[in-house]
């Protein structure tokens, strides 16, 4: 019953229904975390696609405003203790923000702000910051490789990718069971 389900889901994209048309990045994703993967990917799709599914537009808009979310989050520390507002975090006002924190949370502030002075002036300018802000975005990227090839699930063609297309590409990816 299960394979007869999974056929007629197929079905309508017989013929491009082989992995193969999908790079080995976004493979990996959907085989190694494939409910964290439908998870994701269907959000997309109802959240950033229009009616008619996923677009490469909405698709690189995601991908941009997780990179901006990724990018704000490693800032946000660091702006916290810009106390005079000019986009600099120097010794004095790191310390001062230091002295006001939890023991616990003074190492991983003193840290951060080591880690991100390249110049090593003791101040971290705010060209400092956002150079490690899109380091953490590339890394974040990184770590979801594949998803910027979701394109690919687009198997009829039409330039949008719909949620069965998504079931498809799962089916797809399910080992024999
Ligand atoms: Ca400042
Ligand atoms: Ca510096």
């Amino acid at each position: 019953m299960l394979r007869l389900i999974v056929f007629l889901v197929l079905w309508p994209f017989a013929g491009f229904a082989d992995s193969a048309g999908l790079s080995p990045a976004l493979q990996a994703q959907i085989r190694d975390r494939p409910e964290r993967f439908e998870a994701k990917v269907s959000a997309l799709i109802l959240g950033y696609g229009g009616a008619k599914g996923m677009t490469a537009q909405g698709l690189q808009d995601y991908l941009a405003m997780e990179r901006a979310r990724v990018r704000v989050r490693d800032m946000n520390a660091m702006l916290l203790a810009d106390l005079d507002d000019d986009g600099a975090v120097t010794q004095r006002e790191l310390l001062a923000v230091v002295a006001a924190q939890r023991a616990s949370l003074r190492g991983r502030l003193l840290r951060a702000h080591t880690v991100r002075d390249a110049d090593g002036d003791g101040t971290v300018s705010g060209v400092e910051m956002r150079a490690q802000a899109r380091l953490a975005a590339t890394k974040a990227t990184a770590r979801d490789a594949g998803l910027g090839d979701l394109m690919q699930l687009d198997f009829d063609k039409d330039g949008f990718v719909t949620m069965q297309e998504l079931r498809a590409a799962l089916a797809m990816q399910r080992p024999e069971s």
